[in-house]
């Protein structure tokens, strides 16, 4: 069978996880689980970076001794993975006996061949991002990563030879272009490279909260070169499951961290004669606002507590909640950008995607199937040949989006399948085909609408495991491998329930209370108290803050129909970029409907979505008007729609 070894980068415990701690880990997860719906036998780590100067300053602060803090921190850390359903292989502590075994070895065994050295360090520390800096490093006199103040370190300690190493990482980079991605990431590293390569110290003598180093019990190794080694620990390193389970196909990591693991790391390995990784990816950041979510700068987004709003709110329990924050986190954005969160495009997408397109899909199939049951007996319950292309080329599409970590555009993909299902119930008008008395043509309806939905449960559940599961549970049908996926109908179990509502639709007034309850979450950095209020400028002007507030999009009229029972409102189904959406506007008394489509308009595109008339839109165009007149405001000269106006 074949394997697959997939890490995430370890994580410091001195603070508590945030939603972009937790990103990095559920997109593991995602490919993790696609792997495995390969059929692939994966190995698949994460857990706690544990030694280390903050999390020793920590527990001090917090008045507790260093390894009872540990303890409870990393539990905490892990019961959070769990309820995220992060199907980890091992949940490493650094701690752990395996691992502090693994990084004495491999100390003792670098120093006795001469890559570790003795010597003096003189230069800066910036401990919250635990690295060594030079004087030339520093802007302002501050860590040039974090802009926190860094402490003068001057000590006896050991030293890494990485300028050893130089000209063979450099060659290796030559012959694995896709070594490290995304690409800017890889030219990056080959510039600090080719800009020359320093040794780097590897021991702490004032640190006393870490592993020892073997030889000289007066040190303790540095966090990175004890952090790093996690993941020999994992593959059983100095034992012989170390030449099955090594090397890693993919060490997903953050941009901030692309240093230690793509030029320290890759170099500690080939002084142990080791296999390097197969790929590096790093991703980019969760911001709020703009700006990096970290605790130090007070913007988190806490995911127990947005899981626990979500789950109260919308009324749906917590695995459903857990699934709707996986898809959010893994739809929004191109995974290794960065990637502003927003309760409001959560909401978005819960009431569009997951409410109305796949819920939907899903209700209104099961009830057709309660509804129309008798009327099918006897048929055979095949599905639409014709569509059978559009599926298979869609699945081998979206494997190859989800193997390259392109996890929205796979979605995206998906969830056009989910839209042309949609779309098949409005042209092929079942309940007029059961009027009419067509069992056949009803048959081969509902047998299509529950081999699409099969397909799709199947690949979604690398995002959303209990979504998946829950709607295969309701279709009576099974989870099978990425490969087993084919066009053929339902078989003798046919659903029996009537209706499952998976996603209520999110109302107005509970977006209100949502959005005021993640309102409270920014705190004020270091005080745990809410921000206060931006101060308003006088005489009614607005400042550029507000206007930048605004997301204006290009948009183009897919579909337009007069809302029923009203002549002043149109509904119409718009696309922006890649995504589609439905808006219902008052201008149906100066538009006829049919001049309308293929137009490109304006849209506000992240204004809170809100129901008029039992239809939920999700946005505004933009028209001006002066007295009985009215014109639709619509972009000079044709232009992708998605297009930003600023
Ligand atoms: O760096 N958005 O730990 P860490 C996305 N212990 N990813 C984020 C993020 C955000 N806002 N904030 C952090 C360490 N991350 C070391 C790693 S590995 C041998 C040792 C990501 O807790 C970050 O980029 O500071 C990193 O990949 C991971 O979370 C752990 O960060």
């Amino acid at each position: 069978m074949d394997r697959y070894f997939l890490t995430t980068a370890i994580y410091y415990i001195n603070d508590r996880p945030h939603l972009g701690s937790v990103s990095e880990t559920i997109a593991a997860d995602f490919l993790a689980r696609y792997q495995r719906k390969l059929g692939k036998q994966v190995l698949f780590s994460t857990g706690t970076d544990e030694h280390s100067q903050k999390v020793e300053r920590t527990a001090l602060a917090l008045g507790q001794p260093v390894e009872q803090y540990t303890q409870e921190a990393a539990a905490s850390w892990k019961a959070l993975f769990d309820k995220l359903e992060i199907s980890y292989s091992r949940f490493i502590r650094t701690t752990d006996a395996d691992h502090i075994r693994v990084v004495q070895e491999i100390f003792q065994k670098l120093y006795d061949q001469g890559d570790i050295y003795k010597g003096s360090y003189d230069g800066w520390y910036c401990v919250k991002d635990e690295a060594f800096l030079l004087e030339s490093d520093l802007v302002d006199g501050k860590c040039p990563h974090c802009g926190l103040e860094v402490q003068h370190v001057s000590e006896i300690n050991y030293f890494f030879r990485l300028s050893k190493y130089q000209d063979a990482l450099l060659a290796w980079y030559e012959q694995h272009p896709d070594f490290v991605q995304p690409q800017m990431r890889y030219n990056e590293l080959v510039n600090v490279m080719r800009g020359g390569l320093r040794d780097v110290s590897v021991s702490r003598s004032t640190v006393k909260w870490g592993i020892p180093v073997p030889f000289d019990t007066d040190q303790t190794v540095y966090v990175w070169f004890d952090a790093l080694i996690n993941y020999a620990t994992v593959a059983g390193y100095g034992t012989d499951r170390f030449a099955v389970d090594w090397p890693p196909d993919l060490h997903l990591i953050g941009k901030d961290i692309t240093r230690f693991h793509g030029i320290i790391w890759p170099a500690m390995l080939m002084a142990l004669n080791a296999p390097l990784p197969k790929h590096i990816f790093a991703h980019g950041f969760w911001n709020f606002e703009g700006e990096k979510m970290s605790k130090s700068l007070g913007n988190v987004v806490d995911p127990s507590a947005l899981i626990a709003s979500l789950s109260n709110l919308i009324g749906i329990d917590e695995p459903m909640a857990v699934d709707t924050l996986r898809y959010y986190l893994s739809r929004e954005g191109t995974y290794g950008l960065d990637v502003d969160f927003s309760s409001q495009r959560l909401l978005l997408r819960f009431n569009t995607d997951l409410a109305n397109d796949l819920g939907n899909l899903l209700n209104r199939t099961l009830n057709m199937f309660g509804k129309f049951r008798p009327q099918i007996t006897g048929y055979p319950l095949e599905p639409k040949p014709a569509l059978s292309e559009l599926f298979t080329t869609t699945v081998a599409a979206v494997s190859s989006d989800y193997g390259s970590l392109q996890f929205s555009a796979g979605l995206e993909k998906t969830w056009m399948l989910i839209n042309v299902l949609n779309k098949m119930i409005e042209d092929d008008k079942p309940w007029a085909l059961a009027r009419d008395g067509n069992g056949e043509a009803l048959a081969t309806h509902l047998a299509t609408l529950l081999t699409g939905i099969w397909y799709i449960a199947n690949m979604i559940e690398p995002c959303m495991p209990t979504v998946s599961s829950r709607i295969l549970t309701a279709i009576r049908r099974s989870q099978v491998p990425w490969g087993a996926l084919q066009w053929r109908g339902p078989g003798a179990e046919l659903p029996e329930s009537t209706s499952t509502v998976l996603f209520p639709r999110v109302q107005p007034d509970q977006l209100e209370e949502f959005l005021a309850a993640q309102a409270t979450r920014k705190t004020v950095p270091g005080t745990g108290t809410p921000s206060p209020e931006p101060p308003r400028t006088e005489s009614g002007l607005i400042s550029i803050d507000d206007v930048t507030k605004l997301q204006l999009r290009v948009a183009t009229i897919l579909e337009a129909e007069r809302v029923p029972k009203t002549d002043k409102l149109i509904q119409l189904h718009v696309k922006v970029g890649s995504e589609e959406r439905t808006i219902v506007a008052g201008i149906g008394k100066h538009y006829d409907p049919a001049v309308l489509i293929g137009k490109q308009i304006v849209i506000v595109a992240n204004l809170q979505p809100r129901s008029l008339r039992g239809i939920t839109s999700q946005g505004m165009l933009l028209a001006a008007s002066a007295g009985d007149e009215m014109a639709l405001l619509t972009p000079m000269s044709p232009i992708p729609d998605g297009a930003e106006i600023h």
